[in-house]
């Protein structure tokens, strides 16, 4: 199965651009990671993810038909050269939906984090791209198909479509017509992320080579579906009881453990700096005095902490750099 015939399936026969198209996705942090395919070309998962959405962090992006002679991209108003890898990506993605060759495209991206750092920048902007498309070519389709269109770009962006708690199902069909993401329902308005960026720079090795590494060679990747099975039931639990605790724990763990998965790969990968591992310890002392804060990493070395509001003034005074971010209190764009 490949990428065209599933957006043969999911788009309509016919179809024309109008003169542009808009829209902003927000980007998106795992509690209980993606990591590992059971499809490399089609990015399907080998287990659900559960994450939340960074409203006002993501990316805007507009597409407009254009009169030069090949695609066009600028991102944060800088003109993308036609052989980065960045490029690549964004044309053969946009290369999927191309009814007709002289449908070449301008792509403007306003990025509000940094790139390639951790931070999920191909999660909001392969489902921001997605969304603008369905804009551009008046395509109608529903959020959940559109999840499914993000995904051929980058897996964590069929997460990005949404504000709040949003799950990724791993689906079990080959095609992956049910490996899409959905909202929860629940809200928790006192929850507060805090971003702790340690470092900007580009990552040493993207999240889709680590991964591909770490099943082919991690021993310990054989435990990790299981561990998500159980993580993902204990925190749809705890969310839904406004069990804090338990929240931060299992999101915490199971980044924990996805880190192991990568640290017993081979060549061994590993994210973390020096400031990340004294970060976590100073956020375990914390803890160990009381306050309830816990934290998760992604594909870099930044830490994003989970902590109630009640905790922010105490949380402050030890980190006072950290970005906080209100998920359920402010606007999503
Ligand atoms: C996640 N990450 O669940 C995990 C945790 C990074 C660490 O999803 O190959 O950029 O495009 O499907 O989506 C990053 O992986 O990889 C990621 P591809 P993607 O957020």
């Amino acid at each position: 199965m490949t990428k065209a015939q599933v957006v043969a399936q999911l788009l309509p026969s016919t179809y024309a651009p109008k003169e542009t198209g808009a829209s902003f996705a927000p980007t998106n942090i795992a509690l209980c990671k993606y990591w590992g395919k059971r499809n490399t070309e089609l990015n399907l998962p080998a287990t659900s993810s559960l994450s939340i959405a960074l409203p006002g962090k993501g990316a805007f992006t507009k597409v407009m038909l254009s009169t030069q002679a090949e695609d066009t991209v600028t991102l944060n108003g800088l003109s993308i050269a036609t052989n980065t890898s960045f490029y690549r990506r964004l044309t053969q993605f946009i290369e999927l939906f191309r009814k007709k060759v002289m449908w070449r495209l301008h792509i403007e991206i306003q990025m509000t984090i940094p790139v390639a750092a951790g931070l999920a920048s191909s999660a909001c902007g392969f489902a921001a791209l997605t969304m603008a498309l369905n804009d551009l070519f008046q395509w109608q389709l529903p959020l959940r198909d559109l999840s499914i269109l993000a995904r051929l770009g980058s897996g964590s962006a069929a997460r990005s479509l949404w504000s709040g708690f949003v799950e990724w199902h791993q689906g079990e069909r080959e095609d992956g017509m049910d490996c899409y993401a959905e909202p929860l329902s629940m809200q928790w308005p006192s929850l507060c992320v805090g971003i702790l960026t340690i470092s900007q720079k580009e990552k040493f090795l993207s999240s889709r080579e680590a991964m591909l590494r770490t099943v082919k060679t991690s021993d310990l990747y054989r435990c990790w579906p299981d561990k998500v099975q159980r993580d993902l039931t204990q925190l749809k639990r705890a969310i839904h009881e406004g069990d804090f605790t338990t929240f931060g724990m299992t999101a915490e763990s199971n980044a924990l453990a996805m880190h192991a998965t990568m640290l017993s790969s081979w060549p061994p990968i590993c994210y973390a700096l020096p400031e990340t591992l004294a970060a976590m310890q100073q956020l375990w002392e914390l803890r160990q005095q009381g306050i309830e804060v816990y934290f998760t990493q992604d594909a870099g070395p930044n830490l994003k902490f989970l902590f109630l509001e009640e905790s922010k003034p105490l949380i402050n005074k030890q980190f006072s750099n950290l970005d906080i971010i209100y998920p359920f209190k402010q606007r999503v764009g």
